[in-house]
């Protein structure tokens, strides 16, 4: 997803907190229903055609970085930003007149809309657009020029190749710190920023962008917070006992000294370059000993190229019913970093058009890793056009916990016995810890990462981490939930938290968390009611299971025209989110972890 894809939600509640600009009473006469109609109708068009324009505007930009491309970009976004403002004012009129339920939902969604709402200032406006291109840019021309390299420089990519097969612990300190260079011209940046969007945000009656963002839920912002909360809490367990074992095969790989056992672990021994997932690091914490699947090997000596790892997850999403990709899905995407240019390489899906002009945008590697990616990348173009027919205001996902979550249920049923039905393995290795260890390292070790990020984010916004301790809070944070730390000194000199893509690009980020989450409900709710499978929750596919494809389609459809319950209710069957799926997936591996840990002391 971008940036600013129109990610809204939720119902009601806030609308009629908007500031009162004009009152019901205005000076045409008192507002009615019908007129509230006809305005949402001529917003949603106007919106619709700006959000196109931005869109185009932004696929070129991030597929082509360049002075010129930038300025055109941020002239489309400022356009939508001055659009919503203004509409976000004149809605106001609306204020206090009792609407239908759809037309309700439309005006909430339409203030909380964007994610980098603008301040109706037109200056400020220009500046803050400004400063989201300029700040998103300057990560995707990121690079590091190690001495040891004379001149020649690695990409991100290049150095999540690094980070992902060196054991070498000062080549990971060297691209770790490096990449880490890369963010620090965004620091006044983003302080700048921060002050613009929360006036933008309090124009549109919230007290900080947090607020804003977390109103995306179907419940109070603080309610929503708490939720989160809650989950963690569920699922930290799991997460302990899995750090206590990866910190004890660190030392063992590494020594003691430079990994205490009874402290966080340095952050650049994970295996990525933000410690998020650490399945690079299989090969030392496999717990089986008989051969692991490698699905990087198998891709090679299929000699599958990045376009036919695409057709792999196309063809799971026909299996389950759905149409193929449209052709200028082929057509207009890019699958491969240009030699020639400067472009975003983080991985992205697009529908240009809100119908059918689909594409997705990647610097695939052919590894294991990027396979995965390309079935979430799918899954939202997958979701995009489920709910294409709807209401531009409707126009996305229940929450966007379930974009996120779309692509990654489907990536789930990616099992040794669906590899072997799709000829990338001859024959399913035998035992089961190693495939839910390699799961786990990615999901549950993500579980705390997808937290934090926005846990920073949200006291940034609301001021309760002020600008001069960005980066000390960033790690404290980091260490409270991940049990992580910076191997090397941080000061407020260092941006750490711009090295990271969603900061500069201002993509939210407990969408993620959620998504961890609710991807293992709707794989369990799919497993057990549709496909009947009795057996453990990771041995399941769904693949090839059309009424599994009808039950997802339905609730992708809804697309945001519902509270998301609801969709989790066509989904599941029930109406909250829940960790208890997640938990049950992985428990043989939980109570294998425990063993091991049995005579260790665990935490930070
Ligand atoms: O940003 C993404 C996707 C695009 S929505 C590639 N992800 C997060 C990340 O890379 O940090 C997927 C997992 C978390
Ligand atoms: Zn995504």
């Amino acid at each position: 997803m971008k940036p600013y894809a129109l990610v809204a939600i939720a119902a009601c509640t806030l609308l009629f907190s908007l500031p009162e600009i004009a009152s019901a009473q205005g000076s045409r006469g008192p507002a009615t229903v019908e007129e509230a109609a006809t305005f949402i109708a001529d917003t949603e068009q106007g919106l619709l055609r700006k959000w196109i324009d931005a869109e185009r505007a932004e696929w070129v930009r991030m597929t082509y970085i360049t002075h010129d491309t930038q300025a055109i970009a941020a002239r489309a976004y400022e356009a939508m930003m001055e659009y919503v403002a203004r509409k976000a004012g004149e809605a106001t009129r609306f204020a206090g007149l009792t609407l239908p339920y759809e037309l309700k939902r439309k005006f909430h969604l339409l203030t909380v809309s964007l994610s980098m709402p603008a301040p109706q200032d037109a200056a400020k406006r220009e500046e803050l657009a400004k400063i989201g291109t300029t700040m998103d840019g300057i990560y995707g021309k990121g690079k590091h020029c190690p001495e040891r390299l004379k001149g020649r420089c690695l990409t991100l990519p290049e150095m999540y190749e690094v980070l992902a097969t060196s054991r070498d612990y000062d080549e990971l300190l060297d691209v770790w710190q490096g990449w880490r260079k890369v963010s620090l011209p965004m620091r006044d940046l983003f302080v700048r920023f921060v002050d613009i969007v929360n006036e933008g945000a309090e124009e549109l009656g919230f007290s900080n962008l947090a607020e804003l963002w977390n109103s995306r839920y179907d419940m109070d912002a603080e309610d929503f917070e708490a939720e989160t909360d809650r989950l963690w809490g569920q699922v930290k367990p799991l997460y302990l006992d899995l750090h206590c074992h990866v910190r004890a095969k660190l030392a063992e790989c590494y020594g003691e000294d430079m990994v205490p056992l009874d402290g966080p672990i340095p952050a650049h021994l994970l295996g990525n370059m933000w410690a998020q997932e650490w399945s690079n690091l299989f090969d030392m914490l496999a717990p089986e000993k008989a051969t692991a699947i490698d699905i990087s090997e198998a891709l090679k000596a299929k000699k599958v190229d990045e376009k036919g790892m695409v057709k792999y997850a196309e063809n799971f999403f026909v299996s389950l019913g759905m149409p193929p990709l449209p052709e200028s899905f082929w057509e207009r995407s890019m699958f491969t970093k240009p030699r020639d240019r400067e472009v975003v390489c983080h991985a992205s899906a697009w529908d240009v058009d809100q119908k059918d002009d689909l594409r997705i945008k990647m610097c695939i590697h052919i590894n294991g890793e990027d396979f995965t990616t390309i079935h979430h990348e799918l899954g939202h173009n997958y979701y995009q056009r489920a709910y294409n027919h709807l209401d531009p205001l409707f126009l996305n996902s229940a929450n966007d916990g379930f974009h996120e979550a779309l692509g990654d249920l489907i990536a789930l049923s990616v099992t040794p016995s669906y590899l072997k039905q799709v000829d990338l393995l001859d024959e399913a290795p035998p035992g089961y810890l190693n495939p839910l260890m390699k799961r786990a390292l990615d999901k549950i070790a993500f579980l705390p990462w997808g937290l934090m990020v926005d846990k920073w984010r949200w006291k940034v916004f609301d001021g309760r981490i002020p600008a001069d301790e960005y980066n000390q809070a960033w790690w404290d944070l980091r260490e409270r939930y991940q049990g992580v730390k910076a191997p090397v000194k941080r000061t407020e000199n260092d941006f750490d938290p711009g090295a990271k893509y969603h900061i500069p690009a201002n993509v939210p980020y407990t969408r993620y968390f959620l998504a961890a989450i609710l991807q293992f409900q709707f794989h369990r709710a799919l497993c057990r009611q549709v496909v009947k499978f009795e057996g453990p929750l990771h041995e399941c596919s769904i693949y090839g299971n059309k009424e599994a494809g009808d039950r997802i389609m339905k609730m992708m459809k809804m697309g945001l025209s519902r509270p998301w319950p609801d969709a989790m209710e066509v989904m599941t069957g029930g109406r909250r989110m829940n960790a208890d799926a997640i938990i049950e997936y992985f428990k043989p591996l939980h109570d294998w972890l425990k063993e091991q840990n049995k005579d260790r002391q665990c935490g930070w």
